[in-house]
């Protein structure tokens, strides 16, 4: 292995000049695109040379103040950048480059998709397209004129306003955008290709009109109007919730099949992966809904934190996607708008937090929240910078209120509006606009790992008081031993024997809350209630106000209490995981010992209670009754037995099953959706509640029944979200019920990519398929490795989605496994290095699947080519 370098944080200098101003003209085609640039540089810093960061780029002509320069006298070229050695203090630098689009296969840059032209340049793609100062700190303000064949091309879009289109002399036609507002290079995006749009006029919060449109291929046009609608509720949200307007004339948002991840902020220009645009009833699930409307959000909330706000570095990434997550999670919540529906959403939330984030905080790639160093900047776009993220920036709000937090964001606008800037910047407009020290908070940023805080409780009769003593620890993760205490708020509440909040008077203070928050910032530290007539059962950590482990030792009754009573939803679908999760470590036990497997009946009546309760919503009734997955029990073993822990959750299901099974089928009639479809949360959790009974019925082996029950919503369902559950539970059984169905689904929505993707994600994800059958379904003439989605839908969904299989004894999921990083990491090693991830926990399962996976991972490390991405990964993991 080639040694690669290592960036790091503490080694940041600004950029010795300014570029006011920057001029592109594309020549474009998707053989040689040739791009013309203009820059106006002044040095603002001393130092002596210009750097420009370039990657596989051909230099055409180079121009200063109008003088070629000579590669002999006047510049350096290699294969990272260009240096012009000793340029004047003011001056013009021209240069033309050459690049192509239908040769690109990583999608960064410029690159091809079904004959159009995309670009995407976060983090570092703009310097495949020209010679250019590639970091975010740069800000410039451009001018960019589109030509291409107007048959072909016959739309041509870029970022800002559209001032200028018509014919050139030979025929093609060109389009020219200025974006009035400067920005960094990672922002640029165009788009040129045989597009149609939905378009609507919008009116301002102020009264200003402003052009909205969804851009897509033809032929989906039917496929926009949810997106539409998203993007009008992100830009309504943003300006009642923050004050935040849309600052531009105009505001695209562009679908492409191939894309490497989710979606991207580029200024007025978002361009998306088709899967979080396209949908209508027929061929997207709720799901698919819901992450639309919060993708959309997402990349529109960027707007201002992230675009008029920027990074000053790639190491504050943070700033902007955990900032962004946390407001895209309340985007979502509002939507909902009830207070039930605001906890469904912020269970999903944390459900992805703990088995997601917690675990990559306990592997090799464990980070801090602003990371110290990174040898490809793409391997750090992680759980950690956004997941985690979005939780410090709701400590804020927790810790100072949704008005103090609104207080702090106004501050961060007013200070920082224009310009690049660190996590410290966020941090201290909180802290100033609310007159608080958050020095100690400081490190939810710069320590990695995941904080364990341990509750004990004490209750004195005679004094009538109730004492919570709170200590914290924090493992070490990978170049950090010692841990300092972290700023932690704890949010409590006290329940009675009969499920009411007891009022709350913290001993010293005279008026009563339901709720409060306790600060922890000392190792431990102890919090008395006074006023406390019984002794209560304490509900922690209420709404999850911290990314913490916490322990307490709750006995059987106190959780079946909480879960019957807890006014916090978010902790009454805790209380039952816990039941569950305790029930399901102990079975993995049972089945690792041989012995005899049994469920008690205190937690089947306790969840028997709320799948029942028709006051409750069916989304949280759904919740409470899904299991932990097979990885959060993994993220749980000390060792990670796949086998073991796959038979005992099946096993609890069955269990589930044949004790609820009339309860179940009563609850599928009930919540039966009639008439036109509509993704709303109401509706949406009816379904999913009525999806997750019928996976119960037919988890009971032969029960011919219930396998014809699923056949007829098969058949019969009116929309993709019950066609979908259905036919998964159908597949689940691996028997040939679901041959049929599977090919008539396949032959109905053969044209539609996105659905393949969910015909090739669900086989590949049931426990029934090995790899023998992704092997088989590769050979399939749909599958297509070059494409993000497919190879997501078929091979990431084995890896990561498909544990007792993938997690083969002989090792034939970790053999495929290389296999496909390596073909991957030559085709677009942003996509192999995810795929890299799969084996974080090598190190965390039983010694002879470990020996295997390691023997996967050498195959790896040893082959050549290995990109930067691939290579940074292995290196660590095999650390
Ligand atoms: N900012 C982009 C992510 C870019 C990823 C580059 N590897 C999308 C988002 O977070 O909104
Ligand atoms: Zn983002």
């Amino acid at each position: 292995m080639q040694t690669i370098p290592t960036i790091f944080r503490q080694d940041y200098c600004p950029y010795p000049f300014k570029i006011s101003h920057l001029n592109l003209i594309f020549d474009l085609d998707a053989a040689h695109t040739h791009v013309h640039s203009e820059m106006l540089l002044t040095r603002v810093n001393p130092g002596s040379d210009l750097l420009l960061h370039a990657d596989g780029l051909s230099l055409l002509s180079i121009h200063l103040d109008g003088r070629e320069l000579s590669a002999v006298t006047d510049y350096v070229l290699n294969d990272d950048g260009l240096r012009v050695l000793n340029p004047p203090e003011s001056f013009t630098l021209s240069i033309v480059t050459q690049t192509q689009p239908d040769q690109n296969s990583t999608l960064m840059g410029l690159y091809a998709s079904n004959g159009n032209l995309f670009t995407q340049c976060e983090a570092e793609g703009f310097r495949k397209i020209t010679y250019f100062p590639d970091r975010p700190d740069v800000m410039t303000q451009y001018t960019v004129e589109l030509r291409a064949d107007a048959e072909q091309y016959s739309v041509l879009l870029s970022n800002g306003n559209l001032v200028d289109e018509g014919v050139l002399d030979d025929g093609r036609h060109y389009a020219k955008w200025i974006d009035p507002f400067k920005k960094p290079s990672y922002l640029f995006a165009l788009v040129a290709g045989k597009l149609v749009c939905q378009e609507e006029k919008f009116i301002l919060a102020s009264g200003r009109e402003v052009l909205l449109q969804v851009w897509v291929e033809d032929g989906n046009l039917d496929k926009t109007q949810h997106a539409m609608e998203s993007l009008k509720n992100s830009i309504r949200w943003d300006e009642q919730r923050f004050g935040l307007e849309l600052d531009l004339d105009r505001f695209m948002i562009v679908a492409v099949s191939d894309f490497n991840m989710g979606a991207m902020e580029n200024k007025g220009l978002n361009i998306f992966n088709t899967k979080y645009v396209l949908a209508n009833s027929r061929v997207a699930t709720d799901i698919d809904y819901a992450n639309i409307e919060s993708v959309v959000g997402h990349e529109y909330f960027h707007n201002w934190t992230g675009n008029r706000v920027t990074c000053q570095d790639w190491f504050q990434l943070s700033l902007k996607e955990g900032l962004t997550v946390f407001r895209d999670q309340e985007f979502s919540a509002d939507m909902i708008g009830t207070d039930s529906g605001r906890a469904v959403s912020r269970i999903g939330d944390v459900r992805t937090l703990r088995q997601v984030q917690f675990s990559e905080d306990a592997g090799p790639m464990a980070h801090p929240v602003r990371p110290d160093s990174y040898v490809e900047i793409n391997n750090f776009y992680t759980v950690t910078i956004y997941e985690k993220g979005a939780e410090v920036v709701r400590m804020y709000q927790t810790l100072l209120g949704r008005d103090g937090f609104r207080k702090g964001m106004d501050l961060y606008f007013a200070r920082h509006d224009g310009c690049a800037v660190t996590c410290d910047d966020f941090r201290a407009a909180m802290a100033d606009a609310n007159g608080r020290d958050l020095a100690q908070f400081e490190r939810w940023y710069s320590q990695a790992g995941t904080p364990v805080v341990t509750v004990k409780s004490h209750y004195d009769t005679d004094l009538q008081q109730y004492t919570l003593t709170l200590r914290q620890s924090c493992a070490p993760t990978p170049g950090q031993t010692d841990k300092s205490p972290f700023h932690i708020p704890v949010t409590v509440g006290l329940l009675d024997s009969n499920g009411q909040e007891m009022p709350l008077y913290l001993v010293g203070e005279s008026s009563a809350q339901a709720s409060c928050v306790l600060e922890l910032t000392d190792i431990e530290q102890s919090f008395v209630f006074d006023r406390i007539p019984a002794l209560p059962t304490p509900s922690l950590l209420r709404n999850f106000s911290a990314p913490v482990v916490l322990e307490y030792a709750y006995s059987d009754t106190e959780l079946a209490h909480l879960l019957a009573h807890d006014s916090d939803a978010f902790n009454r679908w805790e209380a039952g995981q816990r039941l569950a999760t305790q029930r399901l470590m102990q079975l993995i036990k049972s089945v690792q010992a041989g012995e005899a497997l049994s469920l008690d009946s205190l937690y089947l009546e306790a969840v028997g209670l709320v799948l029942n309760d028709e006051n409750l919503d069916p989304a949280f009734r759904e919740l409470v009754l899904t299991l932990p997955s097979e990885a959060m029990l993994a993220e749980l073993s000390a060792e990670i037995d796949p086998h073991a822990i796959h038979v005992a959750r099946e096993y609890m299901r069955q269990q589930i099953s044949a004790h609820m099974h009339k309860d179940f089928y009563q609850v599928y009639q009930a919540n039966q959706t009639m008439g036109v479809y509509s993704p709303d949360a109401i509706s949406a959790g009816k379904r999913g509640l009525k999806n997750l009974a019928l996976a119960y019925l037919v988890s009971n082996d032969a029960d011919e029944q219930m396998i014809s029950l699923a056949l007829t919503q098969v058949h019969e369902a009116q929309n993709m979200t019950d066609r979908l559950a259905a036919l998964a539970v159908l597949v689940r059984t691996g028997d040939e019920c679901a041959i049929e169905p599977l090919n008539d689904f396949y032959q109905d929505f053969a044209d539609d990519a996105l659905v393949i993707d969910k015909w090739f994600s669900l086989q590949a994800s049931s426990p029934k398929t090995d790899v023998e059958l992704v092997r088989q379904l590769m050979r399939h003439p749909d599958f297509n490795l070059h494409n993000p989605n497919r190879a997501r839908s078929l091979i990431f969904s084995f890896c990561h989605a498909n544990p007792v299989q993938f997690h083969a004894k002989d090792g034939s999921g970790y053999a495929f496994w290389a296999e496909q990083v390596l073909a991957l990491n030559a085709i677009n090693p942003q996509v192999a290095a995810r795929l890299v991830r799969v084996l974080d926990h090598w190190r965390k399962y039983q010694p002879a699947l470990q020996a295997r996976m390691q023997d996967a991972l050498l195959t790896v490390a040893n082959s050549v080519g290995l990109s930067k991405d691939v290579q940074e990964l292995v290196v660590k993991m095999l650390k």
